[in-house]
């Protein structure tokens, strides 16, 4: 089945479903094999991991280079967090172009302006993007995908804005009027009111997104109840990863030796096998002519 049908899939079940970061080809293929359907391609995570902010630092035809390591390194669906769709209408759907080329299978755009902040940073002190403005990005990119199965996200920035439920529900539903294929709710608060609020008042007109970064106490059981479609765990992989460069680098600097840290890391051959340099061995048998060795 195609990426696209299968995010799709995701979005449509009645099931909650589960996507997980990734920022590279690597973090991309562990999420794979870890057992996820989905991938996140988190603009916060991939940023961080090329050392930049979460401000359009980073040019999106370089995020476009690290998505498609992603999806060579995973069979996997992936959504791009594409931001604000890195400018106006016409950046937006020229990067639905660009995605679809490179297999990935749907992006998320979100109501603020170019370049954008992370929604963690000062909130309430963000701009949102006017209604009409995002609902011609939105047309413009739905307008433009070849795959029918191809999936845009609106991601409604209300709450973090502190413009309120009223707000939320008013955007969310022009986004749906004007093509969106699932609403994204954010919220920034650390328990889950904002999103039950709101979940009560949509009534499933289109497919929840959800990214409980925040509220991540509140229960996953909650979230089912509530009839979310899919849970994103944005940035785990990221975090996971600088806590653990961040200890190992300390222990060698401080030791000047690996003898304690050789055993509490992946082995060489772990990353050969995630390479997957086993196949490199095969295909070199079948296509590499017999070199003559005496
Ligand atoms: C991201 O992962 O980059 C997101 C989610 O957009 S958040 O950081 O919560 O805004
Ligand atoms: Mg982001």
């Amino acid at each position: 089945m195609k990426r696209t049908t299968q995010l799709r899939n995701m979005l449509n079940t009645p099931r909650t479903e589960f996507l997980m970061e990734a920022h590279n080809g690597l973090s991309a293929a562990i999420v794979e094999e870890a057992g996820f359907k989905g991938i996140w391609a988190s603009g916060l995570s991939i940023s961080a991991s090329m050392g930049l902010r979460d401000n359009n630092e980073a040019s999106w035809s370089q995020v476009l280079d690290t998505l498609e390591f992603m999806s060579d390194a995973a069979s996997i669906p992936i959504l791009l967090d594409g931001d604000t769709g890195y400018g106006n209408f016409n950046n937006a759907r020229r990067l639905v172009k660009k995605l679809e080329q490179r297999g990935i299978a749907g992006v998320c755009i979100e109501d603020k302006l170019f370049p954008k902040m992370n929604s963690f940073i000062d909130g309430e002190a963000q701009p949102l993007a006017g209604i009409d403005e995002f609902c011609g990005k939105i047309k413009a990119m739905k307008d433009t995908q070849n795959d029918e199965h191809f999936v845009v996200v609106a991601r409604v920035e209300a709450f973090i804005a502190g413009w309120g439920l009223k707000e939320a529900l008013k955007r969310a539903e022009a986004y749906r009027k004007a093509g969106s294929d699932a609403i994204l709710i954010h919220s920034g608060r650390s328990d889950s009111a904002e999103i039950e609020s709101f979940m009560m008042e949509w009534g499933g007109r289109l497919p929840v997104v959800i990214v409980p970064t925040k509220y991540y106490s509140t229960p996953t059981t909650r979230f089912v109840e509530l009839g979310t479609s899919l849970v994103i765990w944005a940035n785990h992989n990221l975090r996971a990863s600088i806590s653990a460069m961040q200890q190992i680098s300390r222990k060698i600097n401080l030791d000047e030796s690996l003898i304690h840290v050789e055993n509490g890391i992946a082995t060489v051959e772990e990353v050969f096998r995630l390479q997957r340099a086993g196949e490199l061995q095969e295909a070199e048998l079948k296509y590499l002519p017999g070199l003559v060795t005496d």
